[in-house]
């Protein structure tokens, strides 16, 4: 006869094998660009229970959580061994930040984490809080996680204790179990976040984009996604920031932008998936937008559909921070699919499929944003005019 704390144990186990079973079913009134899923493919709830419970009925009689978790967000992605691997951003209640790898045999279902969250190193200044890893196989031969690192401002006087320092963390591995963390990424700026490593050498060095802001929140006169070189990835400094892709007034990125992932390269350029920003009398609102890049010249932007790829929709509007999509990892395979996997109001994780193919139409032929109200008549006229001969 089983007691009850061990019944307790079962049903915990059971739930949680349940739910990563779960298939999951792709909406297929897509938009022509991309599909959603039905389900998240990494929540809270997939953080394993022992992580969680002391099972042990004579230390935790209550069976009671003793380390609860918030949320899993914004995860980096790379294809590894044949597996889709996700290092999340898992959140405790305790708000710190971690990171935890989690993979699925095909990228849309049956995530699994790891038996332990990931042990990242620290250099002589501890991070108070770490998170939304961008990992990216260097052509150097090893898989990077750049992420940020976040501090108190030292500077602060004691009554306010939420100004922060954000800056990039640099780790290196092989096995993505055990990590090498490099000095922290140093530019003028005393902010940086969203910095991530390009996957190839530019003129024999490292390649950055960055995203210079003047305080925690505001990017302030940091003006956008910035790229810039580095001799070193072990003592990474980028001593000039070229702003590639600015901030604009009455865009969908009017406050701030990131880069999100690692660009894809193709054919015809290097496809970029970023955020942005822009303010709303409800708070800031964040949605998913594409660039490309050239293939020769990093800096030169070639193509940007205006407007949003992506944007929250449905429950992905509500969350702990509302109005939120954000995305730091996707997987292009080898077949031409896209997995784009994306947090939705800083809760949980999901994925979107597409292909190289529809992201480039989309990026080459969906029209640039004309910043003007007139702008956008025009080219609905344009198209109104070119179906009547169809
Ligand atoms: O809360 C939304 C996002 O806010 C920050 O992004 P950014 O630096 O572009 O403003 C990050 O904290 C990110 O993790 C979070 O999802």
């Amino acid at each position: 006869m089983k007691t009850n704390f061990e019944q307790h144990i079962e049903q915990l186990a059971k739930n949680q094998n349940e739910l990563i079973k779960t298939p999951n079913q792709k909406i297929e009134a897509g938009n022509g660009l991309f599909n959603r899923y039905k389900n998240p493919v990494l929540t809270a709830a997939h953080v394993p229970f022992t992580w969680k419970y002391d099972l042990n009925p004579l230390t935790n009689p209550y069976l009671m959580e003793r380390f609860g978790i918030n949320a899993v967000l914004n995860a980096g992605a790379i294809k590894w061994q044949n597996k889709y691997i996700l290092m999340a951003r898992v959140e405790g209640k305790d708000r710190k930040s971690f990171f935890a790898i989690a993979e699925s045999p095909n990228g849309i279902d049956h995530f699994k984490f790891w038996d332990y969250p990931v042990i990242m190193p620290e250099t002589d200044e501890s991070d108070t809080n770490v998170y939304d890893i961008r990992l990216v196989q260097h052509e150097d031969g090893w898989i990077y996680g750049l992420f940020c690192t976040e501090r108190r401002d030292p500077t602060a006087p004691e009554g306010n204790q939420s100004a922060a320092i954000a800056q990039c963390g640099i780790a290196r591995t092989k096995n993505l179990i055990d990590w090498e963390r490099l000095a922290d990424f140093k530019t003028e700026s005393p902010q940086q976040r969203n910095v991530v490593l390009h996957p190839e050498f530019v003129n024999g060095k490292y390649a950055f984009y960055t995203r210079p802001q003047d305080s925690f929140i505001e990017a302030g006169k940091g003006g956008g996604i910035g790229f810039g070189l580095s001799a070193s990835i072990e003592n990474a400094i980028v001593e000039n920031e070229t702003v590639i892709d600015k901030k604009v007034y009455h865009t969908i990125s009017e406050a701030k932008n990131g880069q999100g992932p690692a660009p894809i390269k193709t054919p015809k350029g290097w496809l970029h998936l970023a955020h942005g920003v822009r303010s709303t009398a409800a708070g800031l609102r964040y949605v998913l937008y594409m660039f490309m890049t050239d293939l020769n010249d990093l800096t030169k932007v070639t193509h940007k559909p205006g407007g949003y790829f992506l944007a929250p929709e449905g429950e992905e509007r509500i969350g702990d921070v509302s109005n939120v999509v954000f995305s730091n990892g996707w997987i292009a395979d080898d077949n031409g699919t896209v997995f784009i996997y994306y947090a939705s109001s800083d809760t949980r994780l999901h994925v979107a499929t597409s292909t190289i193919q529809q992201l480039l139409d989309y990026v080459i032929h969906n029209p640039e944003d004309g910043l003007r109200s007139a702008a956008s008549v025009e080219t609905i006229i344009n198209i109104i005019d070119r179906n009547k001969s169809v």
